[in-house]
């Protein structure tokens, strides 16, 4: 199980690195990794077992920051959270193919599992895009997300290319956004 001694932390090269496209079938070190990425945001997401493991209670986790350089995410974004829409799954090789015009950027900011100081800003993104992804059968979807699972989802993806949140505030201006940005909780 992934402890958040497990987790890589800023400043770990992996984080900055351009992952790994990941064949099919899956090999089974690639499967155990999908199993083990869910399995933390799973667990970080019930309240007992988040205090109990110590951990930091997940919406998404990316392979690279278990250390393994590899197009793979796992995304749970449960829905009982009132406004926002449910969306869960290992994302393999995934690709945005089109994006809205419109940003969006949530209104606390962002941070991160690897990422222990909090940097203050608005990150801003795309507020709807459709995905492309592989599943952990090799499934391939193309899912249309907005708001919340599409911030997420632009998060992990971001991961898989050595991106960093921070990476997108405005250095000058961090809680300045264009005009017409959506922002949402
Ligand atoms: C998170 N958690 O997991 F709506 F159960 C953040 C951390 C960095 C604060 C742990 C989070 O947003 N928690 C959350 C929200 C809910 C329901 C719930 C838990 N990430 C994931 C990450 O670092 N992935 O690499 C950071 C988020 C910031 C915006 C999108 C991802
Ligand atoms: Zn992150």
């Amino acid at each position: 199980m992934i402890l958040m001694k497990d987790i890589v932390r800023d400043g770990d090269p992996v984080l900055r690195q351009e992952a790994a496209k990941v064949s099919f079938p899956l090999s089974e070190e690639d499967q155990k990794l999908a199993d083990n990425l869910m399995e933390y945001l799973k667990v970080s997401q019930d309240p007992d077992l988040c205090k109990k493991y110590g951990l930091r209670a997940g919406v998404g986790l990316a392979a690279p920051q278990v250390g393994a350089s590899k197009m793979m995410a796992a995304v749970l974004v449960p829905s009982e959270e009132g406004t926002k829409s449910p969306f869960t799954d290992v994302i393999i090789n995934p690709v945005i193919i089109s994006h809205s015009v419109q940003s969006g950027a949530l209104t606390e900011g962002e941070g991160c599992l690897s990422v222990d100081k909090e940097v203050p800003g608005f990150v801003p993104r795309h507020d709807r895009i459709t995905l492309r992804y592989q599943d952990t059968t090799g499934e391939t979807h193309k899912v249309r997300l907005k708001n919340y699972p599409a911030i997420v989802c632009q998060h992990e993806i971001d991961h898989l290319h050595g991106i960093l949140f921070y990476d997108h505030i405005n250095h000058d201006n961090p809680y300045e956004v264009d005009e017409g940005t959506i922002m949402f909780e």
